[in-house]
């Protein structure tokens, strides 16, 4: 049976998908190693397992030819001088690439090849970013008080490689300095 046409609204100010399929949670307990400042995240996981960013996820066949979309929110907060931010990962099909549409907030996306290149694009209301093929990405979130939200669509065959990022990070950081957000190398980067 041939697939049907499908429409869903995503109303603003409301960003919550009127058709989800998949709703993600991630909390500091998953994003085990990933902040620079190991010690304020251990601080702050004895406080409270704070929820760092959600997903909803519109879900299609994971085949060749499909597109699977959705909306991310990161949550406003720190680790340290380190704003909170999505895990990050690379497609496991490396040649696949990816465009997202901010919605609300304010932040960066962190992205690096394989090969070493490195990009941190900023991301506002209106701004369009295309991910191109290769290109590790993660979200993050400079809002103080606001949610960076942003809709999402990428090939369905993509899936997620996210053990590369896990085990060495990415390259650029993004820490609240004294004059706002600053871009700085990872000094844990080997
Ligand atoms: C998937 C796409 C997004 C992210 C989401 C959460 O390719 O890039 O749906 O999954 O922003 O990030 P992460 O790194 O935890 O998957
Ligand atoms: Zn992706």
């Amino acid at each position: 049976m041939v697939d049907l046409p499908f429409t869903f609204t995503l109303p603003t100010p409301q960003v919550i998908p009127s058709k989800v399929d998949n709703h993600i949670e991630r909390r500091l307990s998953a994003m085990q190693g990933q902040f620079l400042d190991q010690e304020a995240f251990n601080k702050m996981l004895s406080v409270e397992d704070r929820l760092i960013y959600q997903v909803y996820e519109i879900k299609r066949p994971e085949v060749e030819g499909e597109l699977l979309m959705g909306v991310s929110i990161v949550h406003p907060g720190k680790v340290g001088s380190e704003f909170f931010m999505t895990k990050g990962h690379f497609h496991s099909v490396l040649e696949t690439s990816e465009i997202y549409y901010c919605l609300r907030g304010e932040g960066f996306m962190v992205m690096e090849t394989p090969e070493g290149e490195t990009s941190v694009e900023e991301l506002s209301p209106g701004k369009v970013l295309y991910v191109p093929p290769r290109w590790a990405h993660r979200s993050v979130c400079t809002s103080r008080q606001e949610d960076l939200v942003t809709f999402f669509v990428y090939p369905a065959n993509a899936g997620h490689d996210y053990g590369t990022i896990e085990r060495q990070g990415f390259r650029k950081l993004v820490i609240d300095g004294p004059g706002g957000p600053e871009i700085v190398d990872n000094p844990r980067y080997s």
